[in-house]
């Protein structure tokens, strides 16, 4: 199996494919052909079987579950005809591992690494009538990629895997999200990148754009012309209480006429690292929520936005404000959701399993490099990614690995230097974590370690967290922590695998995270059961360390996660809250200054009353008491929905 790519940084890959007056995105999405098989397929392919795109082929199509590949695609489309001031490209959004494609027979390029996008130009292959697209991806697992595959054992946690992967997920294979035919100006709007900075009663928004060929370029934000540095108003900054979004407008315009126009939705806010706290807009801002992998019944790893929005109103039922992409980028509408509702992304590229040994390292680094500065490239406008994980569980116990994963921190920092920089780590004692700007901790105290035995497990945590506090004055996210729980499996008093250990020791190890200052988020492994390859402690290949099950059915920790989150999610309100009575006491009423002698005065309404509550924001009332009696309640998802509105 060869992989030939030529494109190591795709172009026109940052600004995400929109149609608008003067761009064209054509969704390819929907039922493609594939093959499975290695032959030169690409002029068109002979004998295919209908497979849903996006979607992993491994639970499609019977018995390919441990295929790899390769597996050749195909699709046929009309495309409109372009003119000769545009062009024209095909933007896969992830290839799971690798991908190459033919346009009506001529090469276009390729891509390596999952989980991001790339885009190849076609101009020059495009046709007017009918087009046959056709794109080879392979799934293949080795050591010369990342995540790596077949790794030695004593770089590997020790656990045998089927297929063999040093990670704990199924490597599933295929054209996992949307694939598009982008039709843009030639000379046009290339990228745009806003920056954010505080200032005391808001923050100031830079823009950068780059732009080909001649012209002037304006900017409007919410149909404002706006010359940044533009002040945005601390009303107008994004937060999980007040997910504001805002519509930045850039139009390119030559000799008088509108040549190019992109359009960004966007929330405005700040985050940084101040000692030991994590701060959003300034203060202090702790997450709660998990650790979420893209994985359901037979789409395997394909993206659905039904299953997204699912997980993400889930999140925010519960009271959670937070969650980490585990263990690669997620999908784009992932995001697009967790903007509107308030959610606080820790972005991980997809360097699972790295280790720092044998001849591959130099290309292992070379890809885990590349892939972070195309993940930064596609997230850094998101208000809802908070910082950067560069990697899950590096093997940091030997001597190369510190120095290595101080290059992915500090590449990170030099392409963003606006988000905290971190990476998810097992072995807090090891060398590495002087590179990181927050800790990420993932420990399994009661579970891998001090199995069954609730006391130890949160002593144990304590004594953790109380070292990295003496160690480091840094903020600590606990990344993962929980217990698999078998859906139904119950015992009294609580035992392993069954949901009432997985609540008891859940709730035990938040509180004892809760007593630690340099705690600043927890996030629970996992957010739902997920798919792994075949090992002896993974009955039915499934991860259950879930609170909700594979399809999306809450486990008992569930309600109880939402009990012991529903009264934090409030303290966020009465925040903000004590800000406007604050705002409201140094501020005379409108009314007060115009009134007539005699006239009424309007009546105030106490904060939480219900008048009041009509006028908060949406995302507001979702968290307000009233909302606490039963916290999974339906309409409170109507109200978050209605957030944005
Ligand atoms: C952690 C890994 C995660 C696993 C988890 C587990 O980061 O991918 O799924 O352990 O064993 O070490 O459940």
């Amino acid at each position: 199996m060869t992989v030939n790519l030529d494109h190591p940084m795709p172009d026109g890959a940052h600004l995400r494919p929109q149609t608008n007056a003067r761009r064209t995105a054509l969704d390819l999405s929907g039922v493609w052909l594939v093959r499975l098989g290695d032959r030169d397929w690409s002029r068109g392919l002979p004998g295919g079987i209908p497979v849903g795109v996006p979607g992993s082929w491994n639970d499609q199509l019977p018995g390919a579950r441990d295929d790899l590949g390769p597996a050749w695609y195909e699709r046929r489309f009309e495309a409109p005809p372009l003119t000769a001031r545009q062009e024209a490209a095909i933007r896969f959004g992830s290839a799971c591992y690798a991908a190459e494609a033919w346009l009506n027979g001529r090469r276009l390029g390729g891509h390596e690494g999952g989980h991001l996008p790339f885009a190849l130009d076609c101009t020059d292959a495009l046709r007017a009538g009918e087009n046959v697209l056709v794109v080879r991806v392979v799934g293949q697992i080795g050591r010369d990629r990342v995540p790596p595959g077949l790794v030695p054992s004593e770089h590997t946690h020790g656990r045998v895997f089927h297929p063999d992967v040093p990670f704990d997920f199924f490597p599933y294979a295929g054209l996992h999200r949307r694939v598009e035919l982008v039709v843009t100006p030639r000379d046009g709007i290339r990228d745009l990148r806003l920056r954010t900075t505080g200032a005391p009663d808001g923050a100031v928004l830079e823009v950068a754009a780059e732009t080909s060929g001649e012209g002037a370029l304006t900017l409007a934000l919410d149909g404002q012309p706006v010359t940044p540095p533009h002040h945005v108003a601390w009303d107008d900054l994004w937060s999980p209480a007040s997910p504001r979004l805002h519509t930045l407008t850039a139009e390119l315009h030559q000799r008088g006429e509108l040549a190019d126009r992109y359009v960004l939705r966007c929330g405005i806010r700040t985050v940084e690292v101040s000692g030991q706290e994590l701060h959003l807009n300034g203060r202090p801002i702790q997450l709660r929520g998990f650790g979420r992998h893209e994985d359901f019944p037979v789409l395997g790893r394909g993206a659905h936005p039904a299953l997204a929005t699912r997980d993400l109103l889930l999140m925010r039922q519960l009271g959670a404000n937070s969650f980490r992409t585990a263990h690669y980028p997620c999908d784009e509408e992932t995001l697009d959701i967790a903007d509107q509702l308030g959610l606080l992304v820790i972005a991980e590229t997809p360097a699972v399993g790295l280790y720092f040994d044998g001849q591959d390292l130099p290309r292992r680094q070379e890809l885990a490099l590349r892939f972070l500065a195309e993940l930064v490239a596609r997230d850094r406008n998101r208000a809802s990614v908070i910082a950067w994980s560069v990697a899950n569980e590096p093997r940091m116990n030997h001597p190369a690995a510190a120095a290595m994963l101080g290059e992915l921190c500090d590449s990170a920092r030099a392409l963003d230097g606006t988000r905290p920089v971190g990476y998810a780590t097992d072995l807090p004692d090891a060398a590495g974590l002087e590179s990181a700007d927050i800790i990420f901790l993932n420990s399994y105290p009661g579970w891998y370690r001090h199995p069954g035995r609730l006391d130890e497990a949160a002593s144990a945590l304590g004594g953790t967290l109380d070292r990295l506090g003496r160690s480091w004055r840094k903020p600590v996210v606990l990344t993962e922590f929980g217990a698999d729980a078998i859906p139904g499996g119950h015992a009294d008093p609580p035992a392993m695998w069954t949901e009432e250990y997985q609540e008891a020791l859940l709730e035990r190890l938040l509180e004892e995270a809760g007593r630690h200052e340099n705690v600043v988020g927890t996030h629970i492994w996992a957010f739902a059961d997920f798919a792994t390859a075949q090992a002896d402690h993974r009955p039915l290949s499934l991860n259950f360390k879930g609170v909700f099950t594979r399809d999306r059915r809450p486990k008992l920790a569930a309600r109880r996660l939402a009990e012991l989150w529903a009264g934090r999610a409030v303290e966020e309100v009465l925040h903000r809250e004590r800000r406007r009575a604050e705002r409201d006491r140094l501020r005379p009423e409108p009314a007060e200054l115009d009134r007539r002698p005699g006239e009424r005065v309007p009546q105030r309404v106490a904060p939480g009353g219900l008048a009041d509550r009509r006028q908060q924001p949406a995302a507001e009332q979702q968290a307000s008491p009233a909302a606490q009696d039963d916290p999974l309640r339906a309409e409170q998802v109507d109200q978050v929905a209605d957030a944005d509105a």
